[in-house]
């Protein structure tokens, strides 16, 4: 009898030691551990993609690799998040390529106005001329996954309905999205996204262009009570490793961090895209904001304005060794495939 009970209770002893293992995928005390930093606060879609990734990774390892990570600028920050990867300060790190133009140049070129209608479609966009040109800015990292935001549209504190009401008002925008707001006769001010609550809260600005979902995100609809709809251009982003921890996996991690680049890249895209619309309606509904709509002409008036924007940039690529026509006709003609094979 005694022994009967002693084997039932190792038995249902091991089957819950076994079912737990199964369940948790722990992660053990011997897993690889990687730092992962990122610039912007936890609750925006930069980190939101971030802990999307530690958890698909932790599992599809079983714990055998534990990723921590770092939002809000505590490990690095927006202007020194590539250099920092690069010199192992971060294993892992999260960047918005627009705010180097200069340094990015290729897959920058995304951020033209070339008529990118979502955040999936760009990032799928992105991520293939990633592939096509393989840029020799990125040859010192491992590149995890990139993925862009919505197109950018104005939110202000005055009302932006005609070029008259955009004229001299000081607006943030960084990255290349800057001549566009000097194009359109606004007083553009340069800043990562990190900076930009004080600057509204101090009045350094007036508003500021960018994706919406940060109406939401960093509650700007408390302070700017318009968005004006032009769906101009997108931001481009990228995921890198450091090369020799990359290169210290072992393959099976390897095989796991590739298959998910290209999955990240959508999973962002279709993300940012939902979340974008919410914080449009919980905008209007929550915080009284007004979507402003340009009438169709006034709209093709302000795109006009934005042509010859293109036109010097591919003379600058040009001077900098860089196909610039064909890169343009390439993206545009992938906005082309990818957003009809979207319908
Ligand atoms: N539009 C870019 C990038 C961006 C959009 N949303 C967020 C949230 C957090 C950080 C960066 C961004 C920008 O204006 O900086």
């Amino acid at each position: 009898m005694k022994t009967a009970f002693k084997k039932v209770f190792f038995s249902i002893l091991a089957a819950t030691f076994l079912t737990s293992l199964l369940i948790a995928a722990p992660v053990s005390a011997d897993s690889i551990k990687l730092s992962y930093a990122n610039f912007p606060p936890a609750p925006t879609f930069p980190c939101v993609q971030m802990e999307r990734w530690k958890e698909e990774v932790e599992k599809r390892t079983n714990g055998k690799v534990a990723i921590n990570t770092f939002p809000g600028g505590t490990l690095l920050g927006a202007k020194n998040m590539f250099d920092g990867v690069i010199s192992g300060q971060a294993d892992i790190g999260c960047l918005c390529m627009a705010y180097q133009p200069g340094r990015f140049m290729i897959t920058n070129a995304t951020s033209l106005p070339l008529g990118i209608p979502d955040a999936k479609t760009g990032s799928k966009v992105l991520l293939e001329t990633y592939k096509k040109y393989k840029p020799e800015s990125f040859a010192k990292v491992k590149v995890l996954t990139m993925f862009t935001t919505a197109p950018s549209n104005i939110m202000s504190k005055k009302p932006v309905r005609s070029l008259t009401d955009i004229k001299g008002m000081d607006l943030r925008a960084s990255g290349g999205a800057a001549q566009i707001l000097k194009a359109w006769g606004a007083n553009q001010v340069g800043m990562p996204m990190s900076a930009t609550p004080e600057a509204l809260q101090k009045g350094v600005v007036q508003g500021l262009f960018s994706s919406v979902e940060v109406m939401k995100d960093f509650k700007f609809a408390e302070i700017c009570k318009y968005i004006t709809i032009t769906d101009t251009v997108i931001y481009p982003f990228a995921v890198v490793m450091n090369m020799d921890k990359w290169n210290a996996l072992p393959k099976d991690v390897q095989k796991v961090f590739n298959d998910l680049i290209e999955e990240q890249a959508l999973w962002t895209g279709t993300y940012m895209d939902n979340h974008a619309r919410e914080a449009i309606e919980w905008s209007q509904k929550d915080q009284n904001v007004e979507v402003i709509t340009l009438p169709k002409e006034e709209l093709a008036t302000w795109n006009t304005m934005l042509e010859s924007i293109v036109k010097n940039w591919i003379k600058e690529a040009d001077q900098n060794n860089i196909p610039g026509k064909a890169l343009v006709d390439y993206i545009t003609s992938m906005v082309k495939a990818n957003s009809t094979e979207a319908k």
